[in-house]
């Protein structure tokens, strides 16, 4: 957090001072203000000479949407209020940073509360302000200079530059090309992607408090969750103890799967009626000062594993530590993928649900195109980074992992009880289907995923998500006698977003 110096002995200056921090929480989180100057400073670096235009994110579409802050912005410049810019110039080395924001207007904060002032903002932020309708003037005297420009912007909504609804900056870019038409404007969303995959000790810290909250929602489910339960009353006690704890609000939508929902990789419906003996996908990740956590545990809901339940759970979690062993900074990139496809492929094999861990199905219905077998189990990506977004940055962003960024490992096999529907109908597929018919016939229905987040270091990795995850572990939390009601508030977490708040 920033600070502000006071003048003691003047009353309406504490007041000013009270004021001003109250808002400069919100904007800034705990992220000391000189960091998001070398953050820029980075990105100058990265960018080299010319200009680079951040554009935030716009008012939500309909008024009772959520506003979210778009993160390049947040991350460049602690600022998290709608219909924002940073312009950043740099030439021979020297840096020059503006930051465009809509001045105060008490009509409107009727409607959306007050937000500070071109002048408390430049004391807030440490950057000159100005008002966002001089942004598209000052980019195109900007461009006359024939200066490069680099564009970043991950957005969508009613973005005040452009007068209109725009999703992304592609908009922005067209709209500054039409009359600049030999300039150079670029999409650089990739080098802020780049920047964001490393994080500082402060958003390490931020993290650890996300992913806190979460293990805190996780443990409570453990004590509480029982046959009879809706999954919405589990989303509800998971999203109570989030808010609870001190949490911005929940970083994706929560999943809650239980019975067959558990093989549906982004369920969200949330509404159905759990059974003794069956499993709960728990997915869900608090978002703590606009970081947030992502972390799974699958629940056998009234404390036992059935054997064949437990066989998946065993493999997934096998599959978990064989990634572990070989995530480490300088490692090759896709070694933890190739380390938890394999134990996993090995396993699916020696339960009957593939016919050899190399082996192949028709991908469609030409017979000409062929996939692993694998796929039909585990589906999707091995990890992510996270940050300011759940995914921060994606595997498909191309980062490579350096010490500080923060990883998740989430393998997961999910038996869809309507694989022979996935399936194109061809020679190959029918014949699969008959030899794998028995193991289908046992697993049908079951889905496990098991994730943690995790710190890579120069010394090894870190696992941040400490709570019970070995099937015996999970079956003792579940087994235990059941609470009627959370536990308080955890004091420590309190402390947290109390000392945030001073
Ligand atoms: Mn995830």
């Amino acid at each position: 957090m920033m600070r502000i110096e006071g003048r003691p002995g003047s009353y309406a200056a504490l007041l000013w001072i009270g004021a001003a921090l109250s808002v400069s929480v919100a904007a800034q989180g705990q992220i000391p203000v000189q960091e998001y100057a070398q953050r820029r400073e980075a990105l100058s670096r990265l960018a080299g000479d010319g200009a680079v235009v951040v554009l935030g994110a716009g008012e939500p579409l309909r008024d009772h949407e959520t506003f979210s802050p778009a993160p390049h912005l947040r991350y460049l410049t602690g600022w998290a209020e709608p219909n924002a810019a940073l312009l950043l110039i740099t030439q021979g080395g020297m840096q020059r940073a503006t930051l465009f924001l809509s001045e105060r207007n008490a009509s409107q904060e009727v409607w959306t509360g007050p937000r500070p002032s071109l002048v408390d903002a430049a004391r807030m932020s440490g950057l000159p302000t100005r008002d966002i309708s001089e942004l598209i003037r000052t980019c195109d005297s900007v461009l006359v200079t024939k200066a490069p420009m680099k564009v970043i912007g991950e957005f969508r909504g009613q973005y005040a530059p452009m007068g209109q609804a725009v999703t992304g900056d592609k908009a922005f870019i067209d709209d500054l090309q039409q009359r600049h038409a030999d300039a150079s404007i670029t999409d650089a969303n990739r080098l802020a992607r780049q920047l964001r995959a490393t994080k500082s000790s402060a958003e390490v810290g931020l993290l650890q408090t996300a992913i806190d909250i979460t293990v805190r929602a996780h443990e409570e489910t453990m004590r509480m969750a029982a046959p009879g339960w809706n999954e919405f009353e589990v989303q509800a006690l998971v999203e109570y103890v989030f808010r609870r704890n001190g949490a911005d609000r929940p970083g994706f939508t929560s999943i809650a799967g239980s019975g067959d929902n558990a093989t549906t990789l982004h369920y969200w419906q949330n509404d159905r009626v759990v059974a003794a003996g069956e499993l709960m996908v728990l997915d869900i990740g608090a978002s703590y000062g606009g970081y947030s956590a992502d972390v799974t545990r699958t629940l056998p809901i009234g404390g036992r594993f059935s054997s064949d339940q437990r066989a998946i759970y065993e493999l997934v979690r096998a599959a978990q530590v064989a990634a572990e062993d070989v995530m480490r900074v300088g490692a090759e990139p896709n070694a933890p993928d190739v380390a938890a496809a394999t134990a996993l492929a090995r396993g699916l094999t020696t339960l009957g649900l593939m016919e050899a861990p190399d082996a192949m199905y028709d991908c469609d219905a030409t017979g000409q195109r062929l996939c692993p077998q694998l796929r039909l189990f585990y589906m999707h990506g091995l990890g992510h980074g996270i940050g300011l977004e759940v995914h921060d940055p994606d595997v498909s962003d191309g980062v490579t992992w350096t010490a500080g960024s923060v990883v998740t490992i989430e393998p997961g096999v999910y038996v869809r009880r309507n694989l022979s529907e996935v399936l194109a109908d061809t020679p190959r597929n029918r014949a699969l289907l008959a030899r794998i018919q028995p193991a289908l016939a046992r697993f049908a229905g079951i889905g496990v995923r098991i994730e943690d987040d995790y710190l890579l270091t120069a010394a090894g990795l870190d696992w941040l998500s400490r709570l019970p995850r070995e099937a015996s572990e999970v079956e003792a939390a579940m087994r235990a006698p059941r609470a009627t009601a959370p536990r308080p508030r955890d004091a420590a977490l309190v402390a947290r977003y109390r000392r945030g708040l001073q």
